[in-house]
């Protein structure tokens, strides 16, 4: 059996062993019901020619499951002698092709972990991924086992909606209290792809037409309260599947397309086979209730899991260390199709959450390679260096192929695996078969964690007329630190004259160590521009001048450039320690005010230029952990900035008043500056009053709770009163209160007091726990305290839902960083966790990866 824990409690890539056996149909039937549902199943299994009988197989189980019973050819089978300590069941079985029938049962309202069967707000749902389906029935529960599925689902009629994979084949009444549905999906799939639902649902519904001009039936349930806020999901599916066939040539292999929104849920959505479950926090919008952000992720997820139809289910991994198979490659099929419209600022903001949240993740303790070799859990690697640096390693394919020749490799890889489950090692054999100048060292971007880092200095000679810019790249393991092998590494650049032209633009793969480039014919020290586009998922360590980024932020055509030049002006200000304030706020002030003009022309990238850098980024910039001086002096050169330019901060604020997603973005950002003024203390508290979106409430909280407006505590009673009904906003108001820099431990009694306190749903828990462990600005302010608050209410989360608590432990990370004598007591806090003994194997694989 592959991946058998070994004495450390890991698991290991390359104890991988491929099935032994087929399962080719697997017959499901459920009595559901909340407390106790039966599950019937019965399958034949095909031990491979050529191996030796008897054969054992192991079924995966869970200590979920009780009242089992067997039968193998019919013959009853005793169970329990089978069973090891985590349930799972070893056959033996004597013939090639044995009939197994299984019974047993589960209780969805005792799932609290979701995954498996279980109750959200009355409906009983399935999660799956990745190992869900052992607290089912016992099953071969792994993605390389792939079977054809015919579910039977019997229940009460107050469950009207009995739905699961594929296409409902029958469906009829079974007496006046109960009735049926059987579905049969036709593609053969992993266990973690199946998916049931039963629930009193609404639907909406509309056809996507394929090129071939067959019908898709596109439906989106949900409940009563929640199915108003689900039209724009189902525009966004129609738009996401138009996409794919153009882009990809790849349409729907489905007639029936079904999605699910539910309230408790442990991912954002789920990919299942022609039933994506999703999150409604992922799923609905509606002016009132979401946030233009809101809008643009309900779009991406849509899209996100419409794109696994083909790279995850058609195409699904061998296992779960090759989990980035899919969703690397899903996450940058969905950026491209975010980017289709203003693909600068959808790179940017990108490149912006790639940077906050995964380079702090692969440069600290819980770094791995996007394709590990050996783990400690498995859900502990659905994070953003599976997903986002996976996506950048598929970007790199592209940037280095071209998009023909990308194409034409994920063409092949399409063509050639359709069907089968494989590794990141196959996709890159397809794209090296298409286009054999592949670097043979691009797999190392699987196998070597860490952020690379690219060391650049340039020399001029006047004489020769001649320009050499040496580059030189370095990747430490950031757990050893020792120092890895050089990597593929595309760097687009440009080169400009002081005029602001253009006077080259190219790209150039790093391949080795250092290397150095020479241009000739230059007259002049030009102004560089590097790693435009974000060309590779690096850091840069370039020393620019001033004057050097101030040419950039005002010619440079490329978008992520262009930021970028804005981003390191500010940040080399806000770290020279010799500059008074004033001048500080001058230099900045003097490089930003050309951009006020450029808002009139490009208001939502305009509104990205004239935010400064993100706290996270700057913090992360610090050796450690003292951050509130660099908090402080940020906040003073807002200031600073909010009264040199308030006229012109004004005259945004008024022009941008219509009802689109740009004038909100530049508007707010005019609202965040002059909010720090005491003269306009007002226009927040006005803003809130008279805003008929959520985008413009929620920047009037953040702006008062951040400027702590007399008003702010009133303001968020109300709305806490004006929407107590709607579960995500009152994951909103948690998220507020928890995020704000003045959090006190008095707040947190509140929060830890109020009526709405809940950790059973992954929402609330994240948006309550979550939400104060991304605030390092309370963090470094309350110290050990607030710490300590964390950690307790991850441990009671864990007993609840070990994968949500084990993803909430992300401030203990940054342990190391800590100055002391805070690290220690954070450090003796983390300790007392593990030691606890009751805590889950997720959570302390995360603690002891922390601790080490
Ligand atoms: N595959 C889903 C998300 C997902 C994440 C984690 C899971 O369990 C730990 C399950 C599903 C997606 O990428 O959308
Ligand atoms: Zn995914």
């Amino acid at each position: 059996m592959p991946f058998t824990p070994r004495s450390d409690q890991q698991i290991y890539r390359l104890d991988y062993l491929a099935p032994t056996f087929t399962i080719p149909l697997l017959e499901l039937h459920f009595t559901l019901d909340p407390e106790v549902s039966r599950v019937r199943s019965q399958f034949k299994v095909i031990i491979e020619e050529g191996i030796e009988l008897p054969h054992s197989i192991k079924l995966h189980g869970s200590k979920a499951l009780f009242d089992l019973q067997l039968k193998i050819d019919g013959e009853r089978v005793e169970v329990a002698p089978l069973l090891d300590e985590a349930g799972n069941l070893t056959l033996t079985l004597g013939e090639r092709e044995q009939l197994i029938e299984i019974e047993n049962s589960i209780s969805p309202a005792a799932n609290s972990a979701l995954s498996g069967l279980y109750l959200s707000r009355g409906i009983i749902c399935s999660d799956c991924e990745p190992q869900g389906f052992r607290n089912i029935t016992l099953f071969p529960d792994r993605p390389d086992v792939m079977t054809q599925y015919r579910v039977t689902l019997e229940a009460n009629r107050c469950y009207p909606i009995l739905l699961s994979n594929g296409n409902l084949v029958e469906e009829g009444s079974i007496d006046e209290e109960r009735h049926y549905a059987i579905w049969e999906d036709p593609f053969p799939k992993p266990t973690y792809l199946f998916a049931i639902v039963a629930g009193d649902l609404q639907f909406i519904e509309d056809q996507h037409i394929r090129p071939d001009g067959r019908p898709v039936q596109l439906r989106i349930y949900a409940s009563k309260e929640n199915i108003g806020a689900c039209d724009f999901a189902l525009a966004s599916l129609k738009k996401a599947m138009r996409w794919d066939e153009k882009r990809f040539g790849l349409a729907c292999d489905l007639d029936f397309y079904n999605v699910v929104a539910v309230d408790d849920f442990n991912s954002g959505a789920m990919e299942n086979k022609g039933l994506n479950l999703f999150n409604t926090s992922c799923i609905l919008a509606t002016k009132a209730q979401a946030t233009d952000q809101n809008f643009r992720f309900v779009e991406a997820v849509i899209a996100h899991e419409y794109f696994h139809n083909w790279t995850g289910n058609r195409i699904t991994c061998q296992d779960w260390f090759n989990l980035s198979l899919k969703e690397s490659l899903t996450v940058f099929r969905e950026q491209e199709f975010m980017s289709e419209v203003a693909p600068g600022i959808r790179r940017i903001e990108d490149v912006n959450f790639l940077r906050l949240h995964q380079f702090p993740e692969d440069q600290g303790p819980l770094s791995h390679a996007v394709r590990p070799d050996k783990l400690g859990s498995i859900e502990n690697i659905y994070t953003t260096t599976t997903y986002e640096k996976g996506a950048e390693i598929i970007r790199l394919y592209q940037t280095i192929l071209g998009r023909e020749g990308f194409d034409r490799g994920f063409a092949r890889y399409i063509k050639e695996f359709d069907g089968m489950a494989v590794t990141v090692d196959d996709l890159y054999a397809s794209m090296k078969m298409e286009n054999p100048r592949l670097f043979e060292n691009f797999p190392l971007w699987y196998s070597q964690r860490g952020t690379p880092k690219i060391q650049v200095a340039t020399e001029y000679y006047p004489d020769k007329r001649e320009m050499r810019l040496s580059l030189k790249q370095f990747l430490f393991d950031p757990v050893t630190n020792e120092l890895q092998e050089p990597l593929p590494i595309p760097i687009k650049y440009a080169f400009f004259n002081r005029e602001g032209e253009m006077l080259l633009e190219e790209t150039y793969t790093l391949t080795m160590a250092h290397q150095c480039l020479i241009f000739h014919n230059i007259d002049e020290v030009p102004v560089i521009s590097l790693l435009r586009d974000f060309s590779a998922p690096v850091t840069v360590d370039y020393p620019q001048s001033i004057d050097d980024l101030k040419i950039l932020i005002q010619y440079e055509s490329d978008y992520f450039a262009k930021w970028e030049a804005v981003q390191k002006l500010v940040t080399r200000v806000l770290f020279n320690r010799v500059l008074p304030r004033e001048e500080q706020i001058e230099i900045i002030g003097d490089a930003l005010a050309p951009l006020f003009e450029y808002a009139y022309q490009a208001p939502e990238f305009a509104a990205l230029l004239l935010t400064l850098p993100d706290n996270d980024q700057l913090f992360d910039r610090l050796e450690n952990e003292e951050i509130l001086p660099l908090y402080q002096l940020k906040r003073e050169v807002e200031v600073g900035l909010a009264k040199r330019f308030s006229t012109q901060w004004k005259a945004l604020y008024t022009h941008y008043q219509e009802d689109s997603v740009a004038a909100r973005a530049i508007k707010n950002v005019a609202l965040r500056y002059l909010s720090h003024l005491p003269d306009e203390a007002e226009l927040a508290v006005i803003q809130y009053a008279q805003a008929d979106n959520m985008t413009d409430i929620n920047a009037a909280l953040i702006a008062l709770l951040t400027n702590q407006n007399p008003q702010a505590e009133t303001i968020m009673q109300n709305f806490y009163q004006r929407y107590q009904e709607d579960a995500l906003l009152v994951d909103r108001y948690f998220a507020l209160l928890g995020g704000t820099p003045h959090l006190t431990m008095d707040d947190v009694a509140m929060i830890s007091a109020h009526p709405a306190f809940d950790l059973k749903n992954p929402n609330r828990a994240r948006a309550i726990v979550g939400s104060i462990g991304r605030n390092r600005i309370a963090l470094a302010r309350i110290g050990a305290p607030l710490y300590r608050w964390i950690a307790t209410e991850i441990v009671k989360v864990d007993k609840i839902n070990a994968v949500t608590a084990a993803r909430l432990i992300t401030p203990f990370a940054k342990l190391a960083r800590l100055p002391e004598p805070l690290q220690d007591e954070v450090r003796a806090i983390g300790q007392e966790m593990l030691d606890s003994q009751e805590i889950s194997h997720n959570l302390s694989d995360q603690l002891k990866r922390i601790l080490l």
